[in-house]
């Protein structure tokens, strides 16, 4: 069925299509949803713009700018690049890529469903994956920059040869012999094992059992997925469904052949069931604990008698689950592993030929972006409103915002700030377990539609920002919409005094225990985080300048106990260890954010002399910090080979918020960032910014135009930006 063929001496060196000819579509409803199409040959050709130029690698032309003498200036010279990476609905698209178990689900959920990829995605795919094949062995890992692994290898070469790759292509040779020698596919870990099984190529015997009826037990049980962390559960919800009804690819050709390639013995004479806790030793991250192992076993008994009224009653409960989810979010879902899992329920259940599932082939397009190496499936439908907050919030707070020349595209930012907020709670509430919605800001975009403490906080910190000057009659976002965010904010705090992400936290920690996904740490209760408390205790005090009036004392309980958090989270180290950036250095600089808001600084404070002790401690001979994911994994700081720009200004900021009373790292860390300006005013792409779930890196590529600004602003507005500061 694909046409163009894939030459044996092809190794993704150039693409196969013309890069010209690819189109970021702007949609006119202006949420910033992101499509990549590709205008045929024949058709007139399309004159890209810088925006889709600069995210492809292909040449672009931008004025090269005066040589910035002052940090200042080279803020200015930053912003008047970036600027020609604004959408015309006033969002700044991106890239959010990194992890390798994405593009799996995307091509065997299509396959299996026979949704179409269209020839020109596929053969990008392709080189996507080509390039990031490890240059020493040749197979995947978990993500872009880790070692190879049996889940990234077996997955990623399974995606290529249902992507019209042949088993005899010199790159596929080579990562089938790594496979081999990282033992084969039988050892995949988990969720590697679900995908395998639902392409026919893996035996459901070889899986624990995810039983549908799990979502049947009293919701008060603490074990219940309702209190697991949303994206868990979220997964969970269709695999279980998958898993209940044992759903098969179509025994072919292909399939057939890939049973045995991807395995060291003859596929027939496996021992499926014995596969079942048979995890490939260099994958674990999370080995199965006493709990679990019993848990499993319970189930497996469970599994062998299951009666099928309650198995039906199971399967009705978790598909009603997944119509909610499709319907809360129009088809995009959160985020890409549930979207194609619920993708193959609908097509299950509904049909082909059903709106569902029509619906949902649609909306597959928002998660692939094109990026120099080919197209991959990203981490979400993009980081929309993550990038838009930040740099408003820093344009408005160095001023650069009120350059007459900066008008429009500050605009332009908070008319899309206004369009995203979500000003109703979701169709299905409280039957799908949703948190509300009414008053938050999500991550990427509305039609995703999921509340995230730290969003809503950025969001309402940009919104507070770029309306300051304005008289109340011309604001776009009213007040009551404003408290509408602080309700929401004041209702997610946990009794612990910290955030977490989506929802107030909802079981025990003991709930860790029984993580069944072998590769991700800490899954499966979402708990308190720095990152997260911060954004919201800074929003909240920003937001009672301008509103004293509006639930002041709440705001200072809620302060105060969030303080005791920040406190009691302080490792012994003396930094902050980060779940969502990389990695001390990330959460230090929200944790000493937070400090500052009570007074806390290096003179009068222990904790943060600690903090700044370990942030200086780390600074390189050439004035920058570079610290490497593996942090998040190993829980102990290692360096990166190179100092990184992003993690300078991170630490920078932090030794701003605490007051730092040396100014040479300071002067240092703002000529090195300084000293790497392009240019035209951008900045290469370094090292990869962000972590989830402990183990896999993810990037934010936007996070280097923000480098030289500083991200955040104290409300008692003494801290500038990071340059202002620096060179006051
Ligand atoms: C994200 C991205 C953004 C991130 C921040 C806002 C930065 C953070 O402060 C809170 C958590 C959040 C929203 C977050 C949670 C987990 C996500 C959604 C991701 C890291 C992006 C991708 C990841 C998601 C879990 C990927 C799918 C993989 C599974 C294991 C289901």
């Amino acid at each position: 069925m694909y046409t163009q063929p894939i030459p044996h001496d092809w190794h993704g060196q150039y693409p196969l299509t013309d890069l010209s000819r690819w189109k970021l579509e702007d949609f006119e409803d202006g949420l910033g949803d992101h499509n990549w199409t590709y205008v045929p040959k024949g058709q007139k050709g399309y004159k890209q713009r810088l925006l889709e130029k600069y995210w492809i690698g292909e040449k672009y032309q931008a004025p090269k700018l005066p040589k910035a003498r002052t940090p200042l200036d080279a803020a200015k010279n930053g912003y008047t690049f970036y600027k020609n990476l604004q959408a015309p609905d006033g969002h700044w698209p991106g890239e959010y890529s990194g992890p390798h178990f994405l593009l799996p689900g995307y091509v065997i959920g299509s396959y299996v469903t026979k949704a179409p990829i269209k020839e020109e995605e596929r053969v990008e795919m392709i080189r996507w994956l080509f390039n990031y094949a490890h240059k020493d062995d040749g197979g995947w890992g978990i993500h872009v920059e880790g070692k190879s692994t049996v889940f990234g290898t077996a997955l990623n070469y399974v995606t290529l040869r249902l992507l019209g790759v042949d088993a005899e292509h010199p790159v596929m040779v080579r990562a089938r012999a790594t496979l081999h020698k990282l033992g084969g596919a039988r050892g995949v870990p988990a969720w590697g094992k679900f995908w395998l099984s639902i392409l026919n190529v893996y035996d459901w015997e070889g899986n624990n059992p995810i039983p549908p009826e799990l979502w049947l037990l009293p919701e008060w049980l603490f074990v219940h997925p309702h209190r697991w962390w949303i994206h868990t559960r979220n997964v969970y919800i269709p695999m279980s469904f998958l898993f209940g009804v044992r759903y098969k690819a179509e025994e072919n050709d292909l399939i057939l052949s890939l049973r045995q390639e991807l395995y060291t013995e003859n596929y027939y004479s496996i021992d499926w069931p014995a596969q079942r806790n048979h995890i490939a030793p260099g994958d674990i991250y999370a080995p199965h604990t006493f709990a679990l192992n019993g848990l499993f076993a319970i189930l497996g008994v469970y599994e062998g008698c299951a009666l099928p009224p309650l198995r039906r009653a199971g399967l009705d409960f978790v598909y009603n689950l997944v119509v909610k989810e499709d319907e809360n979010t129009d088809y995009q879902d959160l985020g890409p592993v549930n979207k194609m899992m619920n993708l193959i329920v609908r097509h299950y259940v509904d049909g082909p030929d059903s709106h569902a599932f029509k619906e949902h082939v649609k909306r597959r397009l928002d998660f692939l972006w094109l990026g120099p190496q080919g197209m991959m499936m990203c981490g979400t439908n993009g980081s929309q409103l993550w990038d838009i907050s930040f740099i408003s919030q820093a344009l408005a707070k160095t001023g650069l915002g009120d350059l007459p020349e900066n008008h429009e595209s500050m605009m332009a930012a908070l008319n899309w700030l206004d369009r995203t907020q979500m000003q109703s709670n979701p169709i299905h509430f409280h039957t799908a377990y949703r948190q509300a919605t009414k008053g938050a800001w999500p991550f990427s975009t509305k039609t995703q539609g999921y509340t995230v403490s730290d969003c809503a906080a950025e969001g309402l910190k940009a919104v507070l920002f770029l309306q300051e000057n304005m008289p109340e009659e011309k604001r776009p976002i009213k007040e009551r919409r404003l408290c509408d965010t602080v309700d929401i904010l004041l209702d997610m705090q946990n009794p612990t005094g910290g955030w977490a992400s989506y929802e107030r936290r909802r079981g025990p920690m003991l709930l860790e225990k029984i993580n069944p996904s072998e590769v991700f740490g800490d899954i499966m209760v979402d708990c308190d985080y720095p990152e997260c408390t911060t954004s919201v205790i800074t929003a909240l005090s920003i937001f009672r300048k301008h509103y004293p009036h509006y639930r002041p004392k709440e705001i200072e309980t809620a302060t105060k106990n969030a303080i005791k958090y920040i406190h009691d989270a302080q490792d012994s180290c003396g930094a902050w260890l980060g779940r969502w950036g990389i990695c001390f250095t990330y959460a230090t600089m929200f944790a000493l954010e937070s400090l500052s808001l009570v007074g806390e600084t290096y003179e009068n404070s222990t904790a943060v002399r600690r903090a700044c002790d370990f942030i200086i401690s780390k600074q390189r001979a050439d004035g920058g910090w570079g610290e490497s994911w593996e942090t998040c994994e190993q829980l102990k700081w290692i360096e990166h080979e190179s100092s990184q720009v992003v993690q300078t200004a991170w630490a920078g900021l932090a030794l701003m918020y605490a007051k730092y009373p040396h100014r040479g790292p300071l002067e240092k860390a703002a000529q090195l960032i300084m000293s790497r300006q392009l240019p035209d005013g951008s900045w290469a792409q370094e090292a990869i910014e962000g972590v989830f779930n402990k183990t896999v890196a993810i990037g934010y590529p936007n996070f280097k135009f923000r480098s030289l600004f500083g991200c955040s602003v104290v409300p008692t507005n003494t801290c500038r930006s990071f340059l202002e500061w620096v060179y006051m």
